[in-house]
C-alpha cells in the first residue's frame, strides 16, 4: 500500500523536486498540497506550487493556500537562494487548476480526520506555521496522524545562522509546537540534506530523461547550483526537501537516531536551533528522532525513477 501524505511546502526549488517525487513515486499517495510563506511570500509560493503541478501533470489533488506570516515574527524570505519569484530559472506556466477554497490549515485537518487513524503522514518542507496552527485548532490530529516527517533543522549544523536552519528559524515558535506535540516525528535536517547534492552526474541523469518535467527540473537545479555557489560556497546544491519524501518512501535510506528534540526560542545567538539530546540512548517511548545520514545514491535513484514515471506531460 502506498503511504498517504500531505505535503506542506513553500516552493522553492527543492520543494518542487519534493512535489515531483511525491507525485511520481508509486509508493506515495499524495492526498493534498498546502502552502506556507517562507522561501517567498505566500502569493508567490502558492503560484509556484500550482505552476509545478501543471508542469508535472498533477491535477487531481487539492491545493490550498496557507499562512502568510509566522506565528510571532515578521516574514523573512530567501531571494538569495530562490530568486525573486521563489522559483527562478525555468519559465513558469500559468496554473491549470484552481485552489481549494479552504485555508491550508482546514484542508490539513479535514484530510487527516477523513482518513483512518494512523494512515496519514504529514510532510512539511517549509516553516511549520500551518502544522502548528492545525494542532492548536484540532488537537485530535496529533493522535490521528501516522507520523510527521519534516525537512528542517539540523543537529550539528545551521544554514540561516551558525546554529539554525531556515525553515525552523523563520517560525521557531511554530516548530516548538510541532516538535513537542507528542506525535511520532522524524526531523530530516541539514545533516542529511547536505548529503543530497545535485552533482554533475545527477544533472546528466536527469537531462537524459529528455521530458518536459525533466528539463524543468534541470533548469531548477541549474539556478539552484548558482545560488548555492554564490550564497553559501557549495560546489553542488543540496536538494533538501525531497529527502523527507524519500524517507517516507523508504526509511532504510536514512539513518535515524531516537532523541528528545526541542527548539531554542530565547537564545541570543542560537534562536531556532534544533536541540537534540544525544547524551544517552533515548527510551522507546521518545516520539522524536533525528536523521543523521543519507544513502545519496539510492535517494537520487528514487528521484530519477519518479521523473521517469511522470514521463512527458503536455503543457
Ligand atoms: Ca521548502
Amino acid at each position: 500500500m502506498p503511504e498517504k501524505i500531505i505535503l506542506d511546502c513553500d516552493p522553492g526549488h527543492d520543494d518542487a523536486v519534493a512535489l515531483m517525487l511525491a507525485h511520481g513515486s508509486p509508493d506515495i499517495e499524495l492526498l493534498a498540497v498546502t502552502t506556507v510563506m517562507g522561501n517567498q511570500t505566500i502569493e508567490k509560493v502558492t503560484r509556484n506550487a500550482l505552476a509545478v503541478a501543471r508542469v508535472i501533470g498533477l491535477d487531481s489533488v487539492p491545493f490550498a493556500r496557507g499562512s502568510e506570516r509566522p506565528l510571532v515574527r515578521e516574514v523573512e524570505t530567501a531571494p538569495d537562494i530562490h530568486g525573486e519569484s521563489g522559483l527562478d530559472g525555468p519559465v513558469l506556466p500559468e496554473p491549470a487548476i484552481e485552489l481549494d477554497g479552504r485555508h491550508a490549515v482546514d484542508l490539513i485537518i479535514d484530510t487527516v480526520m477523513a482518513h483512518e487513524p494512523g494512515t496519514v503522514t504529514l510532510v512539511p518542507t517549509g516553516a511549520l506555521t500551518n502544522i502548528a496552527l492545525a494542532v492548536r485548532r484540532e488537537p485530535r490530529i496529533v493522535e490521528r496522524v501516522k507520523q510527521v516527517v519534516l525537512m528542517g533543522g539540523g543537529v550539528h549544523i545551521g544554514n540561516w545562522s551558525a546554529t539554525s536552519e531556515f525553515n525552523i528559524v523563520i517560525d521557531p515558535e511554530a516548530a516548538h509546537i510541532v516538535f513537542t506535540a507528542g506525535w511520532p516525528l522524524t526531523m530530516v535536517g541539514l545533516d542529511v540534506t547536505h548529503q543530497a547534492l545535485a552533482t554533475d552526474e545527477v544533472a546528466a541523469r536527469i537531462a537524459a530523461i529528455g521530458t518536459g518535467p525533466a528539463r524543468f527540473t534541470g533548469e531548477l537545479l541549474e539556478f539552484f547550483a548558482h545560488s548555492y555557489q554564490d550564497a553559501q560556497g557549495f560546489d553542488h546544491p543540496p536538494v533538501h526537501d525531497p529527502c523527507a519524501v524519500a524517507y517516507v518512501i523508504d526509511p532504510s535510506i536514512v539513518r535515524t537516531v531516537r532523541a528528545p528534540l526541542d527548539v531554542e526560542l530565547t537564545g541570543t545567538l542560537t534562536l531556532g536551533m534544533t536541540v537534540a539530546d544525544l547524551r544517552a540512548p533515548a527510551p522507546e517511548s521518545c516520539p522524536t528522532q533525528v536523521a543523521m545520514d543519507l544513502d545519496a545514491d539510492r535517494f537520487w535513484d528514487l528521484v530519477i525513477d519518479a521523473l521517469e514515471r511522470i514521463g512527458a506531460v503536455e503543457l
